[in-house]
C-alpha cells in the first residue's frame, strides 16, 4: 500500500478546515498511519521545500509554512499519492476545480491550505523528514474489507 505526506497548512488550521480536510481524506477510505501537530522551523521548512529554493517564491513559503503550527499526517491506502493530489485540486486554489479541498476553500496560491506528496519518491522523503518509524503505526481495519 502507498503512503503519502499530508500537511494541513497554518491557514487551513488558522481557518478551522483540519477536521474537514482530514475527513475527506478519511471518507475516502484512506487510513491515516501517524499524526502530529507542529510548528515548523526554518531549518524543517527548508528541507521540505528544498526543490523550490532560489524561486522567487520560496523565501515567502518558508515564513508561511512556519508561521503558525501545521498538523502533518500519513495516510495509506491503495494509489494514496495520486489520490490525494486529485482531491487536493490545482497548485493555484484559484485554478483548482470545484469538489477538491483547495477549490472548494482557498483563493490564493501563497495560502493553498494543504500539501501532499507529489510522488512515491518524494513521499518516502517526506514520511522521514516528519516521523520516526516508530511514530507510524502498522494496524488492520475490519473496514478495509469494504473498501478493496
Ligand atoms: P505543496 O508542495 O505545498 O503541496 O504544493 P504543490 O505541490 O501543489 O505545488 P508546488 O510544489 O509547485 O508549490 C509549493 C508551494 O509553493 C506555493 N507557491 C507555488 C507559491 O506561493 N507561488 C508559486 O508561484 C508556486 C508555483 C504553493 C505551494
Amino acid at each position: 500500500m502507498e503512503r503519502s505526506l499530508v500537511l494541513i497548512k497554518p491557514d487551513a488550521v488558522q481557518r478551522g478546515l483540519a477536521g474537514e480536510i482530514i475527513s475527506r481524506l478519511e471518507k475516502k477510505g484512506l487510513k491515516i498511519v501517524a499524526m502530529k501537530m507542529l510548528h515548523m522551523d526554518k531549518n524543517l521548512a527548508q528541507r521540505h521545500y528544498a526543490i523550490h529554493k532560489g524561486k522567487a517564491f520560496f523565501d515567502d513559503l518558508v515564513n508561511f509554512i512556519t508561521s503558525s503550527p501545521v498538523i502533518a499526517i500519513v495516510f495509506q491506502g491503495k494509489n494514496a499519492v495520486e489520490i490525494i493530489r486529485q482531491m487536493m485540486g490545482e497548485t493555484d486554489p484559484a485554478k483548482a476545480y470545484r469538489g477538491t479541498i483547495r477549490g472548494d476553500f482557498g483563493i490564493d496560491i501563497g495560502h493553498n491550505l494543504v500539501h501532499g506528496s507529489d510522488s512515491l519518491e518524494n513521499a518516502s522523503k517526506e514520511i522521514d523528514l516528519f516521523f520516526s518509524a516508530e511514530e507510524i503505526f502498522n494496524y488492520e481495519r475490519e473496514l478495509d474489507t469494504w473498501i478493496y
